[in-house]
C-alpha cells in the first residue's frame, strides 16, 4: 500500500476522551472513530488487525476440530423465555420490536439458539462430540462503556459451544478449549494467563478467564509468580488425545490463578511462598465455561445413549474478545512513541521511508523493493508522501509496524538502506536484497 494512497487519518493531538494508552493510540492512528457511546467504526488500519485477529482465532479453532458458521445478530425473545435468560439478562440486553410488535433482542451471546439449532438436528450420540462456534458481532448495553473497544457497547467475540455424550467428554471438550486459547493467545504475541474465574449470567462450575497482565486492567487478580515462566511455544498437539490436552491444562492451571471473584486469602497464603505472591491488574482476554445441562435441560436438548435412553447433552461455551484484543495487545506492547504490532497480528509486514520523495534513485529503489515484497507475499506500507524524514519516522512508529526500511540517497551512493526494529530501535545497513531477505525470513516463521 502507498501511504499517499491509504486512508489514515492519523491525529497530531492526544484526544482528550481517552483513558488508557491504547484507546489513545488507535484513535491517533486512526484505527478506529466513535460512532456512539461504546459503538465504533473500524477505518482501514484498524479493520486490518481486527481481520487478522479474526483470522488466528479460526485458525487454531479449526486445528481443534471446531466448525465455522454464523448466527444472526437479532434473535427472536422466545428461545429466551423458554431458557429463563429474558428476564434475567436485565438491562444489559438490547430489546426491540419489529414492525409486528415481536420482541426481538440483539445477541449478547448464543447458547440458546445454538441449543436450538442442536435439538432440531441431531438425534444420536453417534454425531457426538460437536463444537461449532461463530465469530460475530455481540451487543451488550453496558452501563459504563469505556476505554475503547475494551469495554464497548457492541463488539466482536468469538462464541463456541461444545455438546458432548458425558461429563468426561464435556471436560475433554473445555481442556482442549483451554489448550487452542493458549496457541491462539501467544500467536498474536500476547501472554494470556488462565485464572480460575466466576461463571456469571452464562452459569456451571467450571470456568477460567484469560488475563494479560497490564496496569489498565479492569479485573484484580493474585497469582503464582511462576505462571509467568510458562509458554505454550511450538507444541505438537493432537487435539482428540485427552491425556494430553488433560495434562497441558494441568501444567497451566494447577499453579495459583484467580481473579478477585475467586480469589481466597488463605489459600494464597497456604499454596504460594510469599516471595511468589503478586497482586496485579488484568485485562480479560477470553473465557471458557463447562455448565453441564443447564441449557439442554432447559431446551430440552436430548440425544439416544448406545442403550437407547433419552439423556441431555452436556455442554460449555468458549468466548474469545476479538475487538478487545486489539486493546489488550496495544496495552502489552506500545513505548512513549506509539503502538508495537507483534509480527502475527501487524496490520502491514513493515514500512518504506523514502527520505527523499523526488530523488530519482531513492524513488526508483523504493519502488523495487515495494515490488520485490509483494511479489513475495508480503504487504509493506510505503511512505511515499512529500514530507519530512522526522514526520515520516513519527508517523511509522505512532502506527507500529514491527520493521522499518529506510532508504535515502546517501545509503544508496553505497548500496545500502537501513532496517529498523521498531521494538528495539536498533537499526542495521544493509544492501536492499538482504533487505528484503531478511524481512521474509522473519515473516517465515510467524
Ligand atoms: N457465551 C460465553 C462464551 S461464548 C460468553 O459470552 N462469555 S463472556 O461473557 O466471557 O465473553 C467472552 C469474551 O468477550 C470476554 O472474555 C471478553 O474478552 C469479551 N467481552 C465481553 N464483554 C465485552 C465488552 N463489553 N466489550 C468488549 N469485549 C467484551
Amino acid at each position: 500500500m502507498r501511504l499517499s494512497r491509504y486512508f489514515l487519518p492519523v491525529l497530531k493531538e492526544t484526544p482528550a476522551e481517552a483513558q488508557i494508552v491504547s484507546h489513545r493510540l488507535m484513535l491517533r492512528s486512526g484505527m478506529i472513530k466513535q460512532s456512539s457511546a461504546g459503538i465504533y467504526s473500524w477505518l482501514p488500519l484498524g479493520f486490518k488487525v481486527l481481520k487478522n485477529i479474526e483470522n488466528i482465532v479460526h485458525e487454531e479453532q479449526i486445528r481443534a476440530g471446531h466448525h465455522p458458521m454464523l448466527m444472526p445478530i437479532l434473535q427472536g425473545a422466545d428461545l429466551w423465555r423458554e431458557s429463563g435468560r429474558y428476564d434475567d439478562y436485565g438491562q444489559e440486553m438490547l430489546r426491540m420490536k419489529d414492525r409486528h410488535n415481536r420482541d426481538l433482542l440483539f445477541t449478547p451471546t448464543a447458547e440458546e439458539l445454538i441449543t436450538d439449532i442442536f435439538r432440531s438436528y441431531v438425534r444420536s450420540y453417534k454425531d457426538l462430540p460437536l463444537t461449532m462456534y461463530q465469530i460475530q458481532w455481540k451487543f451488550r448495553d453496558e452501563i459504563r462503556p469505556r476505554f475503547g473497544v475494551m469495554r464497548g457497547r457492541e463488539f466482536y467475540m468469538k462464541d463456541g459451544y461444545n455438546f458432548d455424550l458425558t461429563k468426561e467428554d464435556a471436560l475433554h471438550a473445555y481442556n482442549r478449549h483451554l489448550v487452542s486459547y493458549l496457541r491462539t493467545y501467544e500467536r498474536m504475541g500476547l501472554q494470556a494467563i488462565p485464572m480460575r474465574a466466576d461463571s456469571g449470567p452464562i452459569g456451571g462450575e467450571n470456568t477460567h478467564e484469560f488475563l494479560v497482565l497490564a496496569e489498565t486492567g479492569e479485573s484484580e487478580v493474585f497469582y503464582d509468580s511462576t505462571v509467568t515462566d510458562l509458554t505454550f511455544g511450538d507444541r505438537d498437539i493432537d487435539y482428540t488425545d485427552k491425556d494430553q490436552c488433560q495434562s497441558i491444562m494441568e501444567e497451566f492451571t494447577t499453579r495459583y490463578a484467580r481473579t478477585d471473584e475467586t480469589h481466597v486469602e488463605d489459600e494464597f497464603h497456604s499454596q504460594v511462598p510469599e516471595e511468589r505472591r503478586r497482586t496485579a491488574r488484568g485485562i480479560e482476554v477470553g473465557q471458557i465455561f463447562y455448565f453441564g445441562t443447564k441449557y439442554s435441560d432447559a431446551l430440552n436438548a436430548t440425544v439416544q445413549n448406545d442403550q437407547g435412553e433419552k439423556v441431555a447433552v452436556h455442554m460449555g461455551s468458549h468466548g474469545i474478545g476479538v475487538s478487545r484484543l486489539l486493546g489488550a495487545i496495544i496495552e502489552a506492547s506500545h513505548d512513549d512513541k506509539g503502538i508495537i504490532w507483534p509480527e502475527g497480528v501487524t496490520p502491514f509486514h513493515c514500512g518504506i521511508v523514502n527520505l527523499k520523495q523526488g530523488d530519482e534513485e531513492a524513488d526508483a529503489a523504493c519502488e523495487a523493493l515495494y515490488k520485490s515484497l509483494t511479489a513475495l507475499g508480503l504487504e509493506p506500507l510505503y511512505d511515499d508522501r512529500k514530507e519530512r524524514a522526522g514526520a515520516k519516522f513519527a508517523s511509522m512508529d505512532l502506527i507500529g509496524l514491527p520493521w522499518r526500511i529506510t532508504v535515502g540517497p546517501r545509503g544508496l551512493k553505497n548500496g545500502v538502506v537501513e532496517v529498523t526494529s521498531r521494538r528495539t530501535g536498533e537499526s542495521e545497513e544493509m544492501p536492499p536484497e538482504q533487505a528484503i531477505e531478511k524481512i521474509t525470513k522473519i515473516y517465515a516463521g510467524v
